[in-house]
């Protein structure tokens, strides 16, 4: 490596003197103005990763939920996964060295790793609908040809799209074609083979309407350019598809599922059937409002449990052995959780936040059906389920057996395995309630929610709030834990914990209890109780 030319390159990226920032719950994310040495030097780590593995490596700039003015960039491992812990490690080191100890952190780096700077090297880069990220994305590039590395820039993508690019290309093409036409064609073919059967078994009018808040991002963009490999029965109507309004601005699943409120610019008729994207179109939330003007969300535990009826009405006509589990974090709602262990006896694993968590977790089983509340999740099948299933899709003699297992398979093809996709997710949904004949009532009615309430805290310093027991319980500041239990104590059927956001500089408060005044009151009291044990900043919450 001829570092006189890194540090030439790097000097027209440079970092401001003192700034430290951390890879967090789904890589860098602050504000766009201070990210431009973050993105030259993802570009260089994205080479250095690309080395050490012989495979293509993913950078996605992106700030996906958060406003418009924050911007972010994470890489993608070669599996299509988020980046390893260790080399999310070396990211921050990277991110944080000072323009003259940069070198002094690559080679180690290289040395830890046993890089060889003289194999090929090739990154897949993708970006975000926001003003900030061509510019940035730029940054990434030169970092990358610094290097003598080799990229593809996909530009305007969805987050799970890049993942999808970064795994068919590592797997030669195995899991499909490393083109946005390739994406489209994949996920259609088994969406349209999938409500063929949904068809065949319902004799009503099957035109289905679905109405989308994209967000005002990128997700807009990518439905336009799919519509047209849609079934002429499902008709989607976008709205907020950012040719008006700010991104995530008063609308998109992270506004939906927090304030639990519909988004503005979406004009809702009583049991309309709607959805809303997120910034990056990696989450998805449903809901709808009854005809006595009552709004409903359907978040991610309903979705986890929609799919994981579905799928284990199929397992038990297809192959029993195949075990199958859901993954959750502690924002699930209890229950959600109490539904999925007691009634549909299907074990249910509780973990940090974050889907690189969920990810790792589901991967232990030959089903794993992973969600979080917000709406961020999707399905893994393990290579012995999978090569099971299409076997007996193809081969099995009696009918139904063999028909559930194409219907398996068609499931299989339709979700991106590598990582929650809002749009796959919504094709599964669309095509799970057609082919069940559910409506968004029948749905919700699954169970009902324990009401809930989220909010946010801002401290001086978030990361003085450690958390253990999959983030359900504070080790530090000392005292915060018995002051939340205290206050839990008071409500019926309650539960609160807080941590630190890794995407935002606050701290996030869930409570649930056993009445809405109540999950607002517990909420409020431990947001309190976050303010003056954690060092809160400015003036303290208000009810
Ligand atoms: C990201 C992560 C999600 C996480 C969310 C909030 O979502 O991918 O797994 O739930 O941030 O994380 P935190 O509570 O740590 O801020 P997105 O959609 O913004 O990429």
């Amino acid at each position: 490596m001829d570092f006189a030319v890194v540090k030439k390159s790097s000097a027209l990226h440079p970092k401001p003197a003192g700034l430290a920032l951390q890879y967090g719950t789904a890589g860098f994310r602050t504000e766009a103005e201070r990210l431009d040495h973050v993105m030259f030097r993802m570009g260089l780590l994205a080479v250095l990763r690309s080395r050490a593995t012989a495979s293509t490596i993913g950078v996605m700039v992106t700030a996906s939920h958060n406003p418009e003015e924050d911007n972010g960039v994470k890489l993608i491992d070669p599996h299509g996964e988020m980046l390893h812990p260790l080399w999310e490690e070396y990211a921050t080191q990277l991110a944080n060295a000072e323009e003259q100890e940069l070198q002094k952190v690559m080679t180690e780096i290289c040395q830890k790793e046993a890089v060889d700077l003289h194999k090929d090297a090739l990154v897949f880069i993708g970006r975000d609908t926001r003003p900030s990220s061509k510019k940035l994305s730029q940054s990434v590039i030169d970092g990358i040809s610094v290097l003598g590395g080799q990229y593809h820039d996909y530009g305007l993508v969805t987050t799970p799209q890049l993942h999808y690019m970064v795994c068919c290309q590592n797997t030669q093409g195995q899991y499909g074609k490393a083109t946005l036409e390739g994406y489209y064609q994949k996920l259609s073919k088994a969406f349209v083979e999938l409500i063929k059967q949904a068809n065949s078994s319902s004799s009503g009018d099957s035109q289905r309407h679905l109405k989308i808040d994209c967000a005002n991002g990128i997700g807009a963009l990518k439905l336009m350019e799919m519509e047209r490999y849609f079934p002429k029965e499902v008709l989607i109507h976008l709205y907020n598809d950012g040719t008006k309004e700010k991104l995530n601005h008063l609308c998109g699943a992270d506004y939906v599922k927090v304030h639990q409120k519909p988004p503005t610019g979406l004009d809702m008729k009583p049991n309309e059937r709607c959805c809303s994207l997120d910034g990056d179109a990696d989450r998805i939330v449903y809901y709808y409002k009854d005809t006595a003007d009552h709004f409903h969300l359907i978040d991610g535990d309903k979705i986890a449990t929609l799919i994981s009826i579905f799928l284990k009405e199929l397992l038990v006509k297809v192959e029993q052995t195949l075990k199958m589990a859901v993954i959750q974090t502690a924002y699930a709602n209890g229950s959600s959780t109490r539904y999925l262990e007691e009634t549909m006896k299907v074990p249910v694993h509780c973990v940090k936040t974050g889907v690189k968590h969920l990810h790792h977790k589901a991967q232990e089983f030959d089903v794993g059906v992973y969600f979080e509340a917000n709406g961020h999740g999707t399905v893994l099948f393990s290579k012995a389920a999978e090569t099971k299933i299409r076997q007996l899709a193809k081969e099995e003699k009696d009918d139904e057996r063999r028909e559930a297992a194409k219907m398996l398979e068609n499931t299989i093809d339709l979700f991106n395995q590598t990582v929650g996709d809002a749009i796959s997710d919504m094709l599964v949904i669309e095509a799970i309630l057609a082919l069940k004949g559910l409506t968004m009532q029948q749905w919700d009615a699954i169970y009902t929610d324990l009401p809930n309430r989220l909010l946010k805290v801002q401290v001086a310093d978030r990361h003085l709030i450690d958390t253990t027991d999959a983030e359900r319980h504070v080790v530090a500041p000392p005292g915060l834990q018995e002051k939340i239990d205290a206050l839990v104590k008071k409500y019926k059927s309650a539960r609160a914990f807080v941590r630190p956001s890794g995407t935002e500089d606050i701290v996030r408060i869930y409570a649930e209890a056993d009445k809405q005044e109540n999950a607002d009151a517990l909420a409020h009291e431990v947001s309190l109780a976050v303010y003056h044990l954690a060092g809160g900043v400015g003036t303290p919450p208000q009810p």
